[in-house]
């Protein structure tokens, strides 16, 4: 479907900022106004990364409301449902946090898992945006870091220890949600050993949303989704309980490298702010096992990085967007990181030639995995490309994020904001009005 430009970037912009406002819950950001009417973990960070150009203050509110929902033990869970909001599934009542897990915060009802820790990337954009305000917005941004930071070093604690008990630098997911690449080919291989027993009956709610069923997971797909919840449940999602629990249990390489980066970047933070010692020296030493086990997941020629999975004791052999890991939190040795770079941006990733817009696939398009429309196994999401892009930058490739930028940017001109995109027509799918996306153009365009 071909599309023309409509709106220059000053329209894009507030468009963007007017699609957030229209998802603005009051304290909490919906992931999009129909499909996902609630507060997903790493879709808040993104939009409070968009959110801080428009209001420091607005920002902040957003993490707060995240962190006032976390859990006892650490964990920040990947859904905080809106109060009294219906419309999605699974909903409170499948999960049943309240009444199963002793974790479980008191006065939010949450889901039972976790979703990637890029939450000290949006902290670093506040207090950014923060210190080219006035005084009394950058006293807002300095009370939320004080207020935070400790719920900041216990959430990476609980992934460091909970979720990496055995200390190799990878962190376990026990679910394909959690990575928040849900349907991603990197996972087909874990699903394929989960079998549901007797499952609760229930209902899809996204279909009746998204009615084209080649744009997201299988009805089967599905009951593996909702029969790990069982497996939790039984467990009372409990994390010593867990390993045993669970017939799916991956260790994420795409997750460990943003923790390894969010470690670096929060140890940042707290040397600019006054921090612990004892904390900068966990963050930096987190980062640094963390970024160790990412690098030794690698093909030692081609630099990709590979996850693990524990229940078939396999390496996962994907192309996928995830493959790229070590791209965002360094590691790998000089000629690996080379060829690493040039498979991104070469034929099989953002140089296939087919593509409509140079950017990273979700799948690779030469992938016998790949299918243009579904979700995470193919479609170019924003999100991820303003990830890479500002990895990017930090790393000091000012060109490679400026070309993913200017590429990021041409693709959603059009004021879709779409979730993902078809990446050789450049047809938007998914859900529309999606906050992260809209997140993504703010941040760019800032
Ligand atoms: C399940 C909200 C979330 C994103 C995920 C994306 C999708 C949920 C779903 O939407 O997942 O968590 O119902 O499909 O895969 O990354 O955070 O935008």
């Amino acid at each position: 479907m071909a599309r023309t430009p409509i709106f220059s970037p000053t329209q894009l912009a507030a468009r963007a900022a007017y699609l957030l406002r229209g998802n603005d819950l009051g304290e909490m950001t919906t992931a999009a106004p129909q499909l996902y009417p609630h507060m997903w973990s790493w879709d808040a960070a993104f939009v409070a990364v968009g959110l801080a150009p428009l209001s420091v203050e607005r920002a902040v509110v957003e993490l707060d409301t995240l962190f006032s929902a976390q859990w006892g033990n650490g964990m920040v869970p990947h859904i905080v449902f809106a109060s009294g909001v219906d419309g999605y599934f699974p909903g409170p009542a499948r999960w049943a946090c309240g009444q199963l897990a002793a974790d479980a915060p008191i006065g939010r009802q949450t889901s039972g898992i976790t979703q990637p820790p890029v939450h000290a990337i949006a902290v670093q954009r506040i207090l950014e945006h923060a210190r080219s305000r006035g005084r009394s917005t950058r006293a807002v941004a300095d009370a939320f870091l004080d207020r935070r930071w400790n719920d900041l070093i216990r959430w990476h604690r609980w992934l460091a220890e909970a979720r990496d008990p055995d200390g190799v630098g990878l962190i376990t997911m026990y679910h394909g949600w959690e990575s928040g690449m849900d349907n991603s080919p990197r996972w087909d291989g874990a699903y394929a050993n989960v079998i549901p027993g007797r499952l609760p009956a229930y209902q899809r709610a996204d279909s009746q949303i998204i009615t084209d069923p080649s744009q997201r997971p299988s009805d089967g797909e599905y009951d593996r989704y909702l029969w790990l919840l069982e497996e939790m449940k039984s467990v009372g999602y409990d994390d010593l309980r867990l390993p045993s629990a669970m017939s799916f249990a991956v260790r994420d390489v795409f997750v460990s490298a943003i923790f390894a980066l969010a470690c670096a970047v929060l140890a940042e933070i707290g040397e600019d702010h006054n921090r612990p010692h004892a904390d900068i020296r966990d963050l930096n030493g987190w980062a640094e096992r963390f970024r160790a086990g990412v690098a030794r997941t690698a093909d030692e020629r081609t630099g990709m990085a590979r996850d693990f999975d524990l229940r078939a004791q396999q390496w996962v052999d994907t192309e996928t967007i995830a493959s790229f890991a070590p791209l965002l939190c360094g590691g790998l040795r000089h000629d690996q990181e080379r060829a690493l770079l040039r498979r991104l941006e070469g034929p099989r990733f953002a140089g296939h030639p087919d593509l409509r817009y140079q950017l990273i696939p979700s799948t690779s398009p030469v992938s016998r995995d790949f299918r243009p429309r579904e979700y995470w196994r193919g479609p170019i999401w924003p999100v991820m490309n303003w990830l890479f892009s500002w990895a990017f930058a930090r790393r000091g490739w000012a060109d490679r994020a400026n070309a993913l930028r200017q590429e990021g940017l041409r693709q959603v001109c059009d004021g879709s904001f779409a979730e993902y995109y078809e990446p050789f027509t450049g047809e938007p799918l998914g859900s529309m009005q999606q906050s992260w996306t809209a997140a993504a153009v703010l941040d760019w365009l800032g």
